[in-house]
């Protein structure tokens, strides 16, 4: 079993000040695979104080050494990538293949996004050329805590580390207690590229200890989150003394509004969209609104779709979906399963229970209900399991009407060959994103949502500017 108790402070491995270990379970075996540490108050401080310590030569460093110091990081990245691999693999559940490409693929994609978006960055400009006496300064906001999920774990460490490093910040990052490895993998590589000691920081802890203190610490200029929308609440609540900026990615409820002109593969499509990562994805299209007089044959294909994903062991080569995280939100999914069926809603592929052969791990089903009503509990709370729920509609208002009755508003999914409706529906639906028939949007595309989904935007330039302060300079002399 892998022992990691240590936590990266000021540019070293250091012991916790006081042992406390947590075993990290492998969601595909329910068998410990590593013991980390989970720090105290005094390993959160003494990361705060360090942070505090390197930010003044690190924010007042030109900006573009600062950013040759990211450059090193990207060009080391993938040295570590089966590293990263196979402890996202292990402590998450990500099939190992998909762990390769995907999650490991997210980090170094977001990394190279923000050197892109940092050689255009204007750190430093007037406000217009008419007036270059009245100069705009972008500084960093100042020491940043980053706290982060199990979901796509190295996703989010590379869209709040790259975005932070940019802007001048420094940084403790939090990792989730359920996915520290590969958290600790990527400390290694700051430490190699070379950082300064003390501009990025890791101590290991859960949401209640480190997360909490990290939140309302008084040294701690903002707060980067990622994850469950009741911890964003208690992290505003914990914040709200101090004033702090608070940067929250949160859940989301998605519809994917399909409409009878559709392409053919758009259900097929929305199904696996939704399978993936074993449906533990903030942006998922977990509402499947679909046109009536193409709904009883796309209940069909979906059902179909759903049967042939085939369910198994991470560590397994090839296509398949792994369990879900831990057996907290394995219970969760079940109960809610559950609760689909009680409420009325009809089970066309998955239900209760583990699939057929798989005894023990946390796998659970692709599940796809059909006829739910969205006030039904499967269509307003966030599932983060493979279940998807099909919901008929007539017209283009009733669409928008349902899909925009939620808190949540992240992602929807347009599809329709009819080009003027797809922007109608894109300007119409309250998410921060829009994505229509299967077209992702491009490198450095903002990410983030409205309403309970949260608010600031992660990723390339909009990412950067979460991190910066804007002063405005009146009587800039000509030098
Ligand atoms: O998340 P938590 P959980 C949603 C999803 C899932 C649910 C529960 O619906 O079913 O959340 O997952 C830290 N102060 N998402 O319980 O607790 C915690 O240590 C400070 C959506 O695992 O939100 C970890 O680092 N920090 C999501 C991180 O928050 C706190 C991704 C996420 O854990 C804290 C994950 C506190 N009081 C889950 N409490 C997305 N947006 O993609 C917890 N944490």
């Amino acid at each position: 079993m892998i022992e990691k108790r240590d936590f990266y402070i000021n540019g070293k491995w250091v012991a916790p000040s006081k042992p406390n270990d947590f075993h990290v379970i492998d969601p595909s075996t329910e068998e410990p695979c590593a013991v980390i540490s989970l720090g105290s108050e005094a390993d959160t401080n003494a990361a705060v104080a360090a942070a505090k310590a390197a930010l003044g030569d690190w924010m007042y460093m030109d900006p573009a050494e600062r950013i040759s110091y990211l450059e090193k990081l990207a060009s080391i990245y993938d040295s570590r990538g089966e590293d990263l691999a196979q402890a996202i693999s292990a402590e998450m559940g990500a099939p190992i293949d998909m762990a390769r490409s995907q999650q490991v693929g997210a980090g170094i994609f977001h990394l190279k996004n923000f050197l892109r978006a940092a050689k255009n960055f204007e750190f430093d400009a007037p406000l217009h050329e008419k007036f270059p006496e009245d100069r705009i300064i972008k500084e960093a906001v100042g020491v940043a805590a980053l706290i982060t999920p199990w979901n796509w774990p190295m996703n989010q460490i590379a869209l709040k580390v790259g975005a932070a490093a940019v802007a001048g910040c420094t940084m403790v990052l939090k990792p989730s207690e359920q996915s520290p490895l590969n958290a600790m993998i990527f400390a290694e590589l700051m430490d190699e590229a070379g950082f300064p000691a003390g501009v990025f920081n890791l101590v290991n802890g859960d949401g209640a200890g480190v997360g909490s203190q990290l939140s309302s610490h008084p040294d701690v200029d903002m707060v980067s989150f990622t994850g469950s929308t009741r911890a964003g609440t208690l992290i505003s609540k914990a914040a709200a003394d101090t004033l702090k900026r608070v940067h929250l990615e949160l859940g989301g409820k998605g519809a994917n509004v399909v409409f009878a002109d559709a392409d053919d593969k758009a259900i097929k499509r929305g199904v696996l969209h939704m399978m993936n990562n074993s449906g533990q994805s903030c942006n998922a299209p977990s509402r499947m609104l679909v046109q009536r007089q193409i709904y009883d044959k796309a209940v069909e294909t979906a059902g179909e779709v759903a049967n042939a994903v085939t369910v198994g062991s991470a560590h397994d080569e090839g296509r398949h979906i792994g369990p879900v995280v831990n057996e907290v939100q394995f219970k969760k999914i079940q109960e809610l399963i559950q609760k689909g069926i009680d409420e009325g809603a009809k089970l066309v592929a998955g239900g209760v229970g583990r699939p057929d052969g798989l005894n023990r791990g946390f796998y659970v089903k692709p599940t796809i209900f059909a006829d739910v009503n969205n006030q039904m509990t499967i269509a307003r709370e966030e599932i983060f399991g493979p279940v998807m729920t099909m919901i008929p509609f007539d017209t283009e208002e009733e669409a928008i009407e349902i899909a925009n009755d939620t808190p949540y508003g992240l992602t929807n999914y347009v599809q329709t060959q009819d080009g003027a409706r797809a922007n109608r529906m894109a300007r119409n639906l309250r998410s921060g994103m829009v994505e229509m028939n299967g077209k992702s949007r491009s490198p450095g595309s903002p990410f983030g949502g409205m309403k309970q989904s949260g608010n600031g935007r992660e990723g390339g330039t909009f990412g950067i500017e979460d991190f910066v302060e804007i002063k405005a300079v009146g009587g800039w002399a000509a030098e």
